[in-house]
């Protein structure tokens, strides 16, 4: 069944300009983009969609980064694409990922991954809700 799932093409890979590469990977798999818009955004919006992540030792650097320059939020809709973009992603660490993934093609560590995909259906709502409002996902 269609399934939306969100994204972000990360600051190390839009500063790479590896963003249409990435594009065209995401493209290949069958995703329509639904909602796509480049912005950078603040330490404080970083820490509040990372929030679960608060307690972790690498919080201050991973929010660091993710406010360090733009960044392409999208919203991709496929049958399974919740599942599916994370196959495709690879795993976190780039040094784990298997061949062929975007972590893999583009990512240079854990923190540096290139690109972020949402883990599960209520955290894909979530993480939708928080960047793009009602009348971007027409
Ligand atoms: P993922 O779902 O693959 O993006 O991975 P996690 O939700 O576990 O982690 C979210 C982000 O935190 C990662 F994309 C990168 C960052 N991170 C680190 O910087 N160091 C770590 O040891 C683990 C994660």
């Amino acid at each position: 069944m269609s399934q939306r799932t969100f994204s972000i093409i990360k600051p190390d890979a839009v500063r790479n300009n590896a963003t249409a590469a990435i594009l065209s990977e995401i493209d290949k798999a069958g995703f329509s983009i639904v909602a796509i818009k480049k912005e950078s955004i603040t330490k404080r919006e970083a820490e509040g969609f990372y929030a679960v992540h608060r307690d972790k030792p690498f919080f201050a650097a991973l929010t660091d980064f993710m406010s360090s320059g733009p960044l392409v939020l999208m919203v991709l809709e496929k049958d399974n694409a919740i599942a599916d973009l994370r196959k495709l992603m690879g795993a976190t660490n780039p040094a784990n990922a298997d061949p062929g993934t975007i972590r893999k093609k583009f990512a240079a560590s854990i923190q540096e991954n290139a690109i972020h995909g949402s883990d599960a259906e209520d955290t894909a709502a979530f993480e939708i809700g928080y960047w793009f409002a009602g009348y971007e996902l027409i």
